[in-house]
């Protein structure tokens, strides 16, 4: 159990007025106990209350161990679990994860019509926000590994090669290197890059081509995600400015941040850059999102986003510019907020790359 985050989590309850609460998902759930379960189809929740009660319900295929201040309520494939979570739920409101399957929730309300669901992420939300010193430093080395994949894969760049043969060394290297989870990897060539998601195809590289490579995957549980924009053999003076264009847009945005500062204005800095140069209209997406223990976090880095930056908050800046049936670029870095400014975590450098 991490009893300071538990307690932060706690106080987040108080503030939202909450008495109860579960916790179902697994990031949030490994986040305050240490117990990493992904239970696919089964039920997990942790309860707590503001009386500092602590409950695990989990079927005992999980194999959990006991903890000093969490009770274990195990079940089985043949029993109902949610009866079990009936029994324990006082009546009032119960906040509950957006994500927690209907299949459980309206049993829940059937069995306990005096209980009244309501929101529940927020108070997890509060706080896995802030990263703290351990999260950081996992941040920190998962953004490393990211950068030598990415100069991995740039220097995988040859002759005939395709979008999927490139995408394939990025999983391969992640794997290797022990990632959680596969991750993903864009990789588009030529027109393909004008597609901000464009999933890897047998798209074969030729001489003038732009490649927007996007990657990531989560080390001890904690995301990277980086985006680097390179040619091949040659770069015409349109897709030098638009290069140039975008790596500005991502400097300004980034020499803005530090504590105090709303979200919307690092979207702002990048996209009065791209404004400016004439592609506004094609910077067609948010500049970044938070990141953390999953791969997308609140808050996001858009426009409208009035939340203040705050030390420990982690996020992505990764705007650009979709030309569409010509190329597109992008360039993202991973940022932490310190207490003075920001930490880019990745340190891969953003000088217009020729592969020759
Ligand atoms: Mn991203």
């Amino acid at each position: 159990m991490n009893q300071v985050r538990l307690e932060q989590v706690r106080e987040n309850m108080k503030k939202a007025g909450l008495h109860q609460m579960i916790v179902t998902e697994t990031e949030p759930v490994y986040y305050l106990t240490g117990i990493w379960v992904a239970p696919m189809e089964r039920m997990m929740a942790v309860y707590l209350d503001d009386t500092g009660r602590t409950i695990f319900f989990g079927n005992k295929l999980f194999g959990v161990q006991p903890q000093e201040g969490m009770e274990l309520q195990e079940h089985t494939d043949t029993d109902n679990p949610v009866a079990q979570l009936a029994q324990t739920v006082k009546a009032g409101e119960l906040g509950i994860d957006e994500t927690w399957p209907s299949r459980f929730l309206i049993g829940l309300m059937q069995l306990r019509p005096d209980v009244k669901p309501v929101m529940g992420s927020l108070p997890v939300e509060q706080s896995t926000m802030y990263k703290d010193e351990e999260e950081r430093q996992r941040m920190r080395e998962a953004s490393l590994i990211n950068d030598e994949c990415m100069d991995m894969v740039i220097h995988a760049i040859r002759e005939g090669v395709t979008e999927k043969e490139l995408a394939l060394k990025v999983e391969n290297f992640f794997k290797a290197r022990g990632c959680n989870s596969l991750g993903f990897s864009i990789v588009g060539m030529g027109k393909n890059g004008a597609d901000p998601h464009h999933d890897a195809d047998e798209t074969v590289l030729k001489e003038g081509d732009s490649i927007v490579i996007d990657i990531g995957a989560p080390f001890n549980h904690y995301w990277c995600d980086m985006t680097r924009t390179v040619f091949y053999k040659s770069v015409s003076e349109k897709q030098r400015e638009v290069y140039e264009t975008v790596r500005r847009a991502n400097e300004a945005a980034i020499a803005k941040i530090k504590p105090g500062v709303a979200f919307k204005e690092f979207d702002l800095a990048a996209r009065k850059v791209i404004e400016d140069a004439g592609y506004g209209e094609y910077f067609t997406h948010r500049t970044g999102h938070s990141i953390g223990m999953k791969e997308h976090e609140k808050p996001p880095v858009a426009s409208d986003c009035e939340v203040i930056a705050r030390p420990g908050m982690v996020f992505s800046i990764e705007p650009g510019i979709y030309l569409p049936g010509q190329f597109g670029v992008r360039v993202e870095d991973l940022v932490l907020v310190t207490e003075d400014g920001c930490e880019v975590l990745n340190k891969y450098t953003k000088d217009l790359i020729v592969v020759e």
